[in-house]
Formats: C-alpha cells, sequence, structure tokens
C-alpha cells in the first residue's frame, strides 16, 4: 500500500465515519513512514469535508457525530507518536501555563483538544476544562490555577461572542492585565480577536503553538 494511498483512506475514512477502520489505517501510514503531522493534517482535511457535506445539506447530525468520532479515534492513536517526536520539550521545563475551554453554549471540543495536545507536546502545561464553559468557571479557574494564557475556542458565531464576555470579566474584575488572552477556532478570525481585545488569534494548532510561545516571549522581554 502506498503512502498516498493509506492517507486517501484515512481522509476517506473519517468523511464516511468508519471508526472501526480508523486504528488500523492510521497504524499502516506510521508502518509506511509517514509522518505523524501529516496524518494528523490529513485528518483535519476529513472533517473538513464532513463539515462541508454538513454545510450544503448532503450530511446530518449524525454523520457530524460520526465523522468526529473517527477523528477522535485516530488522534488517540497518533497521541503518542506526537508525544515521542517532541519527546525533549516535554520533559524540559514547561514553558507556560495554558488554561483551556471552549466557550458557553458550544460543545465543539476536537479543536480545542487538539490545540491542547499541542501545546502540550511542545512543552506547555494544560488545563482543559472542557466545553460549554460559563464565564463564572473560567474566572474561577483563573484564580485558583493562575495560568499565564487563557486560550478560548469557538466554532459557532452565536457563542463567539461570549469570547468578548469573558475580556470584559476579567477587565471588571481588575485582572486583565495579569493574562495573556488567546482566541481561536472556525467562529473566530484576526479582526475579531483584535476588536474583542484578545491579545492573540491562531488559525490552527500549530500557529497556537507559536502564537503562545511568542506572546510569552514579549511578556517575559517587557518585565
Ligand atoms: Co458542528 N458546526 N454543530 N458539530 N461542526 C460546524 C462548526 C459548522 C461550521 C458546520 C457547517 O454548517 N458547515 C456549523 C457552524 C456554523 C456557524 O456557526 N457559522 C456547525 C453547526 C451549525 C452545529 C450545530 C448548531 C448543528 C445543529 O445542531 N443544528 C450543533 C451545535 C452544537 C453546540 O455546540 N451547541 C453542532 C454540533 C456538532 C457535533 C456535536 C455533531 C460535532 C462536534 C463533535 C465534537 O467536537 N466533539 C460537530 C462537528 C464535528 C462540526 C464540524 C463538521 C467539524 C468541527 C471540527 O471538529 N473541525 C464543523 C465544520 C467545520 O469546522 N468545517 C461544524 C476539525 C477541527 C480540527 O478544526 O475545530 O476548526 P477546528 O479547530 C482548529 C482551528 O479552528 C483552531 O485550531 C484547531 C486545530 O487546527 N482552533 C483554535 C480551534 N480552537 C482554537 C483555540 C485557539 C487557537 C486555535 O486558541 C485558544
Amino acid at each position: 500500500m502506498s503512502r498516498t494511498d493509506v492517507n486517501d483512506q484515512i481522509f476517506t475514512a473519517v468523511v464516511e465515519g468508519s471508526q472501526g477502520a480508523i486504528t488500523e489505517l492510521v497504524d499502516a501510514a506510521l508502518v509506511a513512514g509517514q509522518d505523524a503531522q501529516v496524518i494528523l493534517d490529513t485528518l483535519v482535511d476529513g472533517i473538513r469535508e464532513v463539515g462541508n457535506r454538513f454545510g450544503n445539506g448532503e450530511y446530518f447530525i449524525p454523520d457530524l457525530l460520526l465523522g468526529a468520532k473517527t477523528m477522535k479515534t485516530g488522534i488517540e492513536r497518533l497521541e503518542p507518536e506526537l508525544e515521542k517526536r517532541s519527546g525533549d520539550s516535554i520533559r524540559a521545563k514547561k514553558d507556560g501555563r495554558v488554561l483551556l475551554g471552549t466557550v458557553k453554549g458550544d460543545l465543539h471540543d476536537i479543536g480545542k483538544s487538539l490545540v491542547g495536545l499541542m501545546l502540550e507536546v511542545n512543552g506547555f502545561e494544560v488545563r482543559d476544562i472542557g466545553v460549554d464553559v460559563p464565564v463564572s468557571r473560567i474566572l474561577e479557574e483563573v484564580k485558583t490555577w493562575q495560568p499565564d494564557v487563557i486560550g478560548l475556542s469557538s466554532l459557532l458565531t452565536t457563542t463567539a461572542l461570549e469570547m468578548a464576555t469573558v475580556i470584559q470579566s476579567l477587565t471588571e474584575a481588575g485582572i486583565r492585565d495579569r493574562y495573556l488572552v488567546v482566541i481561536g477556532g472556525a467562529a473566530t478570525t484576526a479582526a475579531f480577536a483584535e476588536q474583542i481585545s484578545a491579545d492573540g488569534w491562531a488559525e490552527n494548532a500549530n500557529d497556537s503553538v507559536k502564537l503562545i510561545k511568542n506572546l510569552i516571549a514579549k511578556r517575559t522581554e517587557n518585565r
């Protein structure tokens, strides 16, 4: 089986929601020497195609769920490989603490979890507080866990403004300047991040790592 064949099959497995086949396919790709990041990108392409088909009425909620479960199973198999690649940074002193959550009203967690995984394998300490997280919970966690960065995710246009509410609540509590707030997710853009006075926006998990590293470095320089 050539590398391209396996990648095509991984893509198709996510699109068709073949959860039972995905672990074996990811294993086959790894055995064929495929880079874990390339396999991850293929899984992401697959779930995006599921989203496109849902968007144009070809797919329904059960299809979204099956695609999501298949993708998650694939990511679980890849996790140890991604960690192995970054073994040194994981063992190194932690680069910073990131509190991560999907805002209230939004149940999407794949992208946010992927951001968390990539941050962890790149040396950050991550506390993922899940999905549908109300502002009050974020404030509570911020006060008790004292992160360097608050990372917020939103995939729904109807919930993206919750991010502004979080920032406003930090300001009202007089603690906005103590934390970097980074946002992302399909319902957000760099312009939106600027509009709500977030410290940064990242398009994907790898860019999140770069962004957070840069922001923490800048903050350390300025202290
Ligand atoms: Co939903 N859904 N969904 N869904 N879903 C979308 C987002 C949608 C675009 C589909 C579509 O219409 N084409 C659409 C939103 C439209 C909009 O608001 N503009 C949509 C809708 C409408 C809905 C429901 C309302 C459907 C309904 O019930 N009628 C409903 C809402 C439920 C709720 O949240 N209250 C719903 C439900 C679901 C499922 C539960 C079935 C399932 C989620 C399962 C799960 O997450 N456990 C689901 C799925 C799977 C999708 C799509 C198909 C895929 C999302 C995904 O996992 N992408 C999605 C379509 C799409 O995205 N094209 C869709 C893969 C993931 C790796 O990418 O999440 O973008 P993403 O994350 C990326 C970047 O965005 C970024 O990095 C990640 C990794 O590279 N990123 C960050 C994310 N968070 C970040 C945070 C950062 C930085 C970067 O800093 C902290």
